[in-house]
């Protein structure tokens, strides 16, 4: 079931959210961007959002699942990683379904978004949680008489105990280009990637499931608490037709560089984002795109 409620942000700002629950899954999102900014399972979160996130209805919220549209990164149009995650969306409805509770999301152009991209369009996210499962679906229809290009990214900040302990996989074999190093391009020999440095790659042709490892906090509670039932380990990151994906995570000096990010708060989070993002999608007037990414959690 899902229900809207609010809550206090930042400078008096008053944030809306709907809470999506299912089973020992809840999820919240923000309507500032349809940014997921929740997801707990077992009570467990496994989203990260800064404490130091500017929640004011008017920033990017650093943290979440922020949804990347119409381009990735720096943009001469418009804010970096364009304008749908600081745009207020719609939650048009929700329910319950045969994988869980929903509730779906839109975003049409408006005069703000026309002055920045002259080009109709709707956008439909559908977030769905059960069984230890999210799974956020992006369609993007173009409403208007032209064609236009675009780019989407679910830029996703998954909580993690210690970065330096996770590894990533389903990455070897894959072209990517370095943003650390100077857009260099190159091809990822290794089989689990790990997180031990300043990292920003767009790797091409990621059409694998990703396992991220060691996101759970259960096994380092203290035995005292026994309030895990089970010992929450890897995430299962599964794409379709998001054909590349970044993993981000700035490090200690550029944490340092970002207003609404913790010094140390890198250490806790990685990010691996499912994306259409090395090459831009051409839209056709009257057509639409769907994409989708599943994040599952495994219990040992
Ligand atoms: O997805 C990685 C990235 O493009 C990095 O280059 C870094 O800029 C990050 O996104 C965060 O961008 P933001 O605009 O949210 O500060």
């Amino acid at each position: 079931m899902a229900s809207l409620t609010s809550a206090p942000g930042t400078g008096g700002a008053m944030l809306e959210l709907v809470e999506i629950r299912s089973g020992a899954d809840v999820v919240k999102v923000n309507l500032h961007g349809a940014t997921l900014v929740s997801w707990t399972n077992e009570g467990e979160e496994l989203i990260f959002v800064s404490e130091k996130a500017v929640l004011d209805n008017v920033k990017a919220i650093r943290g979440g699942i922020p949804v990347v549209f119409p381009h990735f990164g720096p943009w001469s149009q418009g804010p970096n990683h364009g304008f749908a995650r600081i745009l207020k969306w719609t939650c048009e409805r929700h329910g319950e379904g045969e994988q869980g509770a929903y509730a779906v999301f839109t975003l049409r152009d408006s005069d703000a978004t026309r002055a920045m991209w002259a080009h109709a369009f709707a956008l439909t996210y559908t977030v769905t949680v059960g069984g230890g499962r999210l799974h956020t679906a992006l369609t993007v229809e173009n409403k208007g008489e032209a064609a236009f290009d675009f780019e989407a990214l679910l830029h996703t900040y998954i909580r993690v105990p210690a970065a330096e302990r996770v590894r990533v996989s389903g990455l070897q074999g894959l072209p990517y280009t370095d943003k650390v190093r100077n857009m260099e391009r190159g091809l990822e020999q290794r089989d689990w990637v790990p997180i031990t440095e300043f990292i920003d790659r767009v790797y091409e042709g990621a059409h694998q499931p990703h396992t991220i490892t060691r996101v759970g906090r259960s096994r380092d509670r203290t035995a005292a608490d026994h309030s895990a039932t089970t010992t929450l380990t890897d995430m299962v990151l599964t794409k379709a037709n998001f054909p590349d994906t970044v993993v981000w995570n700035p490090w200690e000096a550029r944490a340092k560089e970002l207003g609404d990010l913790g010094h140390e708060e890198y250490k806790v989070f990685v990010c691996v984002e499912a994306g259409a993002v090395a090459a831009p999608v051409t839209l056709a007037p009257g057509a639409a795109w769907h994409a989708a990414q599943e994040l599952a959690v495994t219990r040992s």
